[in-house]
């Protein structure tokens, strides 16, 4: 009797064996990486730095010496209504091969109409120490002593006026700054071969639309300065709208 029940455990052992591997699916590739480059101009021309070349809203030549800020809170837009949110930091830097693109991995397959995204941090990530201790974001530390967390953006440069050549830094930080960039009509696909966009900054948006930014009324320093930090933010907006 023993003899029999151990010869149909046997049996069934053998037979679910072989039912699993016969109903087993190839392994189904359901999502794909996506890799955005970041590209810089001033109005029509691709962005050059360090030198007096671009004429901005407020009617000064300026240069670029510095730009370095975080995007973050990404949402993918699915043509069928769905968002994929994506849970990552990226910091960016103009000048720097090292941070001049942002790769995704692991995205659902699809046809996406658009993406959004934060310049800078939400209020619940932007707290001093939040972010590992590289020395990039180290050097985005914001005082704690002004509020703590990060800057979002460095902005700097020089500026000429009937008066001279002045130097300007234009940095975003505090909770209430960051900017919520919406592209809407940004379509892209997530197949199973990593996919590319373009993400380019019009840097002269900075200082327009809606409002123009003059660094002799609005301030050379905009850290600490809320008003001057809310004519960046809300001048922001757009700076991504290609
Ligand atoms: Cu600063």
């Amino acid at each position: 009797m023993k003899g029999i029940y151990y010869f149909l455990f046997v049996v069934s052992i053998l037979a679910s064996c072989r039912k699993d591997t016969t109903e087993s699916p190839l392994p189904v590739v359901t999502s794909g990486n996506l890799n955005i480059t970041m590209a810089y101009r001033f109005d029509s021309s691709m962005l050059q730095t360090d030198t007096i070349k671009y004429k901005n809203a407020a009617g000064y030549k300026m240069s670029i010496t510095r730009l370095q800020y975080y995007l973050s809170n990404f949402k993918f837009l699915n043509s069928d209504g769905s968002t994929y949110s994506i849970n990552q930091v990226c910091y960016l830097d103009a000048k720097d091969p090292n941070f001049s693109n942002i790769k995704f991995t692991d995205v659902p397959l699809g046809n996406y109409k658009g993406l959004s995204f934060t310049i800078g941090l939400d209020t619940s990530i932007n707290k001093t120490y939040y972010l590992p201790a590289t020395v990039e974001n180290n050097n985005m530390e914001w005082p704690p002593a002004m509020g703590g967390g990060y800057h979002f953006m460095k902005l700097e440069g020089y500026f000429v006026d009937t008066s001279g050549t002045w130097g300007y830094n234009m940095h975003l930080g505090n909770n209430g700054t960051a900017v919520a960039v919406s592209l809407a009509n940004k379509p892209f696909s997530i197949t199973q071969t990593p996919s590319n966009i373009q993400l380019k900054m019009n840097i002269s948006e900075w200082f327009k639309n809606p409002s123009v930014y003059d660094f002799n009324i609005d301030g050379v320093f905009s850290m600490g300065n809320m008003a001057a930090m809310l004519k960046l933010k809300n001048n922001g907006s757009d700076v991504f709208n290609d």
